[in-house]
């Protein structure tokens, strides 16, 4: 019996995906892309098999409850219906994601669960599938499936909602991630972006705009332009909060420190330092910059935030099987 662990990389969106056009399906209402990231990843094992009961789920070693196994069951069904599979799972799950550092995502969770049912399942699917197949987990799960930059591309229907790579990302990225609370949020992003769609008057500006950043920044990424890259960027989070404001009742995820990493960054680019800074469904900022400034920066951040609330990452690869 095979219990090979998959390994999936988090992501940081560039161009962030914000509400949905079907819920069920997990359609994203607009195309996004993002940076993948090494620092922080989710090893993923399943194994389907008769002795067990029941589908168990165990993360980070300990046995999770009914509500997490419910979730991870649902989405190994799809594999199961399509396999002809009728077993129970053992499903083994490590967030490995700096102490402290409240980064664990659904993206990385997602991604490796469904390498690791792909495996289990002998359904041999591709990259492509295996992104469609991660994107009814979670929506940013879609684009973990790959390393450097991604875009998830919304497609016309649940059959060609994938992402696709862009580029490695190879040319001297680096991702200085500043921790301002890892405590987990009150308001999951998918309850955040139902209430964003539904409620804010903005949200049909952030579709044009954000369509439109997107194919900005493809180029500025094909050209390598970084300093565009970066503008749009932090205008596209941006934007992506000024829409959450919006929302009835307002929805935002900044808290003071959010706002001195922010200001930080403007005084960095001020000095001629170029750095761009994001920001998700969470208080963390996210500063984009060249590899080779990342300690620099880093060294700046330190006058405002503990060096466990700092973390450099480098652009990550996409799913891999580990050697056991
Ligand atoms: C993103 N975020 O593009 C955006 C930006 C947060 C802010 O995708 O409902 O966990 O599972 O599809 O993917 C976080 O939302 O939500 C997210 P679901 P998901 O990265």
């Amino acid at each position: 019996m095979t219990e090979k662990k998959v390994r999936a990389h988090t992501n940081i969106a560039l161009i962030k995906y914000w509400g949905k056009r079907d819920e069920k399906l997990i359609l994203p209402a607009s195309s996004s892309l993002s940076l993948t990231l090494d620092a922080f990843y989710t090893d993923t094992s399943v194994v389907f098999d008769d002795a067990c009961q029941k589908d168990t789920f165990y993360l980070n070693d300990v046995l999770q409850n009914e509500i997490a196994t419910k979730k991870v069951s649902q989405f190994l069904d799809l594999f199961r219906e399509t396999a002809g599979i009728h077993s129970p799972a053992l499903i083994k799950s490590t967030n490995f994601v700096p102490t402290a550092a409240g980064l664990a995502s659904s993206a990385s969770g997602m991604a490796a669960l469904a390498g690791a049912a792909n495996l289990a399942s002998g359904l041999h699917l591709t990259n492509r599938e295996l992104s469609l197949y991660a994107r009814r987990g979670s929506g940013s799960a879609t684009r973990s499936i790959y390393g450097g930059f991604v875009e998830w591309q919304m497609g016309t229907s649940s059959a060609d909602s994938y992402a696709v790579p862009i580029d490695d990302a190879d040319w001297d990225i680096g991702m200085l991630v500043v921790v301002v609370n890892s405590r987990q949020k009150e308001l999951s992003s998918r309850e955040g972006m139902k209430s964003t769609v539904e409620t804010s008057p903005f949200y049909s500006g952030w579709l044009e705009s954000t369509t439109k950043d997107l194919s900005e920044i493809k180029e500025a990424i094909r050209s390598r332009d970084f300093q565009k890259m970066g503008e749009i960027t932090e205008s596209n989070g941006m934007k992506m909060h000024g829409t959450m404001l919006g929302a009835n009742p307002p929805l935002s995820y900044w808290e003071p420190d959010s706002v001195v990493a922010m200001q930080l960054v403007r005084q960095l680019r001020q000095e001629g330092m170029p750095c761009y800074f994001t920001m998700d469904a969470g208080p963390n900022v996210k500063v984009l910059c060249r590899l080779t400034d990342s300690e620099k920066i880093k060294k700046r951040f330190a006058d405002f935030f503990n060096p466990n609330q700092l973390i450099v990452a480098k652009p990550g690869e996409g799913l891999k099987i580990l050697s056991e």
